[in-house]
C-alpha cells in the first residue's frame, strides 16, 4: 500500500498492523488527502484476514494537531457541506477490527477526535490532548463534543471545549480518556503489547464484543454527531471563523466580534 501522507505496515508483527500518520512538518495536520488515505488503508486492513488489531500512531512530536486549518480557512458553510468529510470519518468509524491509538505529543482537534474514535488509547508521558477549535472561531466537528463528554464527563468536557486548553497525559489518564501512560520511548511497544493480548483472542468474538460495547451509546451518539456536524458547518458562515483561521495562518491573535 503506497500512500503520500501515511505509512502502512500490514504486519508489524503477526496479526498486528500499524498505520503511521506521516506529515511531520505540519504536525500531521489531517488534510483531506490524508483522511482519504487513512480511510482506504483501514478498509483494506479490515478486509485482510491476517490482520486482527490495527494501531494508529503519529510521531513523537504529534499524533495529529487537528484538521488542516490552512485547507479549511477560506471555506464557506456550503463548501464544508459539499466536501462532506463526514463520510470519510464515518467509514473509519465502521472499522470492525479493534483500533488502538498510540499517542505521543499533540492530539488536538481532529487529532484528539481521531484518537477517541479508536477503541483504546495508549499515551506517551508527553502527550497533550485538546479541542482548541474555539480559539480559531469554530467548535469540534468530528465527535469532540460527543465522545469527549462521554469519556471525561460534562464538566471537564465543557472546560476543554469552551477554553480550548490542553490536558496532559496524566490528566487524560485520571479523566479516563486513555488506557495507559508510559515513558515516551515505550508508547508504541506498549500499544503493541496491548494489541498482542487482543490478537490472541478469537477474532470473531473480539469483533462482536467491540460492536456490543459500542452499542451502549451508538444510537444516541449518531444523533449527537449529526447535531455537532451541523453546528460546525454553520460556523463557517461566521466572520469569527474567517478571522480565527486567518489569524492562525498569519501567526497572530484573533480579534473575535461575535458575528
Ligand atoms: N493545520 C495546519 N497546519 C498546522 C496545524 C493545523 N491544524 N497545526 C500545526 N500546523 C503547522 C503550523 O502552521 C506550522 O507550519 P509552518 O508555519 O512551519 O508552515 C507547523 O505545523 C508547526 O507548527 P507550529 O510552528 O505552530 O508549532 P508549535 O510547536 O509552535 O505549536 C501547536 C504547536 C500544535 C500548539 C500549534 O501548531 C497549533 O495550535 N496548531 C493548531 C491546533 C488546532 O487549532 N487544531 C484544531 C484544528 S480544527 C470534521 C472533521 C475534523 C474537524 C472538524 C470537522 N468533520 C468530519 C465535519 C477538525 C477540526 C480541527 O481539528
Amino acid at each position: 500500500m503506497n500512500f503520500e501522507f501515511i505509512l502502512v505496515e500490514p504486519a508489524i508483527e503477526k496479526h498486528i498492523a500499524l498505520v503511521r500518520l506521516n506529515r511531520p512538518k505540519e504536525l500531521n495536520a489531517l488534510n483531506l488527502q490524508l483522511m482519504g488515505e487513512l480511510r482506504d488503508a483501514l478498509k483494506s486492513l479490515d478486509d485482510n484476514d491476517e490482520v486482527r488489531v490495527i494501531i494508529i500512531t503519529g510521531n513523537e512530536r504529534a499524533f495529529a494537531a487537528g484538521a488542516d486549518i490552512k485547507q479549511m480557512a477560506g471555506k464557506t458553510a456550503i463548501d464544508m457541506l459539499q466536501i462532506d468529510q463526514f463520510s470519510t470519518w464515518d467509514s473509519i468509524r465502521k472499522t470492525k477490527k479493534p483500533l488502538i491509538a498510540a499517542v505521543s505529543g499533540f492530539a488536538l482537534g481532529g487529532g484528539c477526535e481521531l484518537s477517541m474514535l479508536c477503541d483504546m488509547i495508549v499515551a506517551s508521558e508527553n502527550a497533550k490532548f485538546g479541542q482548541p477549535e474555539i480559539k480559531i472561531g469554530v467548535m469540534p466537528g468530528a465527535g469532540g463534543t460527543q465522545r469527549l463528554t462521554r469519556a471525561v464527563g460534562k464538566a471537564r468536557a465543557m472546560e476543554m471545549v469552551l477554553t480550548g486548553n490542553f490536558i496532559n497525559a496524566q490528566e487524560a489518564l485520571s479523566y479516563g480518556l486513555v488506557n495507559r501512560v508510559v515513558p515516551e520511548e515505550l508508547y508504541l511497544d506498549e500499544a503493541i503489547k496491548l494489541a498482542r493480548d487482543i490478537a490472541a483472542q478469537s477474532p470473531i468474538a473480539v469483533q462482536m464484543a467491540k460492536e456490543s460495547v459500542n452499542k451502549t451509546y451508538e444510537n444516541h451518539l449518531q444523533e449527537g454527531l449529526f447535531f455537532e456536524r451541523k453546528n460546525f458547518y454553520m460556523l463557517f458562515a461566521s466572520e469569527d471563523q474567517k478571522e480565527g483561521m486567518a489569524a492562525f495562518v498569519e501567526k497572530r491573535k484573533p480579534d473575535f466580534k461575535g458575528r
